[in-house]
Formats: structure tokens, sequence, C-alpha cells
């Protein structure tokens, strides 16, 4: 797939154009390969040090959920100007983070991502005020389970799903949703280090299982415009990253000054419990991310 091509660092026209049509965007080069890797050796170092460190939650959870709140290098990549003049392409000037996640799949292991939308149990609606930018921090390929999107599946409201709880699925609650996708379908979105991807949240999409000799490490952020809402849960939060939130829809995160610091950890467990009560709206099992 040819890389698209930015206009001073910014989306064009007819890539904007695309994005809409489609539902997503790929591959943008957002950084050098030896700039990805440096990303990946800050993720990979947090794994080394901070496993057995006696965190209150397994570091899963901390990779998994709301990363930008207790580790900087993960908000100040969100903050980065590169990636922001992307998203301003499709969210215009005001953007707020409101989530950033790891999607890591080990070498040779059985782990996939179920086909879903991402704003299924998020209680946001169903809008198009939210954009996901995934940073590929390892080659996601066919071999290492790349991202497979459905084209204009983003046009559909938020699609019946049913929750599996499948030990071998990423997603909180092994979530699927109820449409046969064919594999004519599927478009690969295969990125190479340094390169990323944009996705509506109304996008059907899922990946395989990486059977490569590396890990496959997405890098993901969640942006949305500050006119967004929370309409299930009684409170939300997200960082505000560029230019002005005029709604205050949402409680403002601050950027954490040091990894895993006592006071983000007590942020954290305040905005993970009261995101819980969203996430977990009408489960019949234990939401493990969130229980
Ligand atoms: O990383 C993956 O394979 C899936 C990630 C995903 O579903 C997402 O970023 O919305």
């Amino acid at each position: 797939m040819a890389a698209i091509s930015l206009v001073n660092g910014r989306l064009d026209a007819s890539a904007e154009e695309r994005y809409w049509q489609d539902g997503f965007l790929f591959p943008i080069r957002m950084m050098a390969r030896d700039a990805s890797a440096r990303v990946r050796d800050a993720l990979e170092a947090v794994e080394r040090d901070w496993l057995d460190a006696g965190l209150p939650l397994p570091l899963n959870t901390y990779t998994r959920i709301n990363a930008h709140m207790v580790m900087p290098f993960v908000a100040d990549l969100a903050r980065a100007p590169a990636i922001l003049d992307v998203v301003e392409g499709v969210l215009g000037p005001d953007i707020l983070l409101y989530s950033a996640e790891f999607f890591v799949k080990e070498p040779q292991t059985r782990h996939v991502v179920s086909m879903h939308q991402d704003l299924t149990y998020w209680g946001l609606g169903a809008i198009d005020g939210l954009v996901t930018a995934w940073l590929a921090l390892s080659p996601a390929t066919m071999e290492s389970g790349c991202m497979d999107f459905v084209a204009g599946s983003h046009k559909n409201p938020i699609l019946p799903h049913e929750d599996t709880f499948d030990a071998n699925n990423l997603l909180s609650r092994g979530q699927e949703v109820r449409v046969d996708v064919e594999e004519g379908d599927k478009t690969r979105i295969e990125l190479q280090p340094g390169e990323m991807s944009l996705h509506h949240g109304l996008i059907i999409h899922g990946s395989g299982p990486n059977v490569s000799e590396d890990r496959r490490i997405g890098c993901v952020f969640r942006f949305i415009r500050p006119d967004m809402r929370q309409e299930v849960g009684a409170r939300d939060f997200a960082m505000p990253v560029r230019g002005e939130d005029r709604f205050e829809h949402f409680t403002p995160v601050p950027v954490p000054e040091r990894l895993f610091s006592p006071e983000s950890l007590a942020l954290y467990d305040e905005i993970r419990a009261e995101q819980a009560k969203t996430m977990m709206k009408g489960a019949s099992e234990r939401v493990a991310l969130y229980g």
C-alpha cells in the first residue's frame, strides 16, 4: 500500500476524504524506525523494571488501560505535534486524549482480537468524534497478526456484540460483533515500525495471531473532540492535548511527572474504578482488566 503523503505534516483533502469514506487510513509514516525503536525500548524497560516492583495492579493493566496516566513517555508521545497534526485532519483543532494503551502479541502465540467496533462499551455513543491512532513499534504484518479493517463498516450504528471472554482474546470482554465478515472484505493493515494507521470508532476490525519470531507491538491512542460526552457513566476523563476544551464534558487528566508516581497511581485507580462501571455494564462475567 502506498504511504499516505502528508503536506507539511498534515493530511491533504483527498486523504481526509478517504478516511471518511473507508473509516481508516494507512500507512502514515510518523517517525523514523530508530525513533520508534526508542519508544519500544522505553516500553520494554518498563516491562523489565516494573513487572515485579510491587505495583498495586498487574503491570499488564497499566500497559492495557490508560498507560498515559502513569507513564510520561506515553503522554509525551500522544502530545507530539507530528501525531496531532495528522489527527487534526480528522477531529479539527481541539483534541483530547481519551486513552492510550499497548496491544502486544508475543511471538508464536495464539492471541487474537475478535472482530468488533471500539465504541461498543465505551459509553460515548455511535460518534464520529473519536479516532484511534495505532503506531507500530515492530512490524505489523499478516504473519505477526496485523489489524484487519472492513472498509465502510463505520457507517453502521453500534451493532450487536457477543461477549466470549475467550482467554486468547486481547479484548476486555472478548467481544465479537455478530456479523459474518468474509475474508475478502478485510483490508490488511500492514505497518512497518514508525508507521501509523487511523481508524474510526465504529469500524469493524480485529486481528489474527502472531506466528512471527518478533513481538507485535502497537502503541494505541484514542483521541476525541471535546464536544463528545460520556452517556452511560456519571463522569469521564481525558487529557487535553491540543487547542481548547470549550465543553468541559471530561475531567482533565494531568501529564504524569514520573513513572508510576504515588499521585498518578492514586488517580489511575479512581479513574479505572469510575470507567469500570461503564466498561463492565451488562457483562455476565468478570471483566479481568477492570474487575
Ligand atoms: O492491536 C490489535 O490487534 C487490535 C487493536 C484494536 O482493536 C484497536 O486499536 O482498536
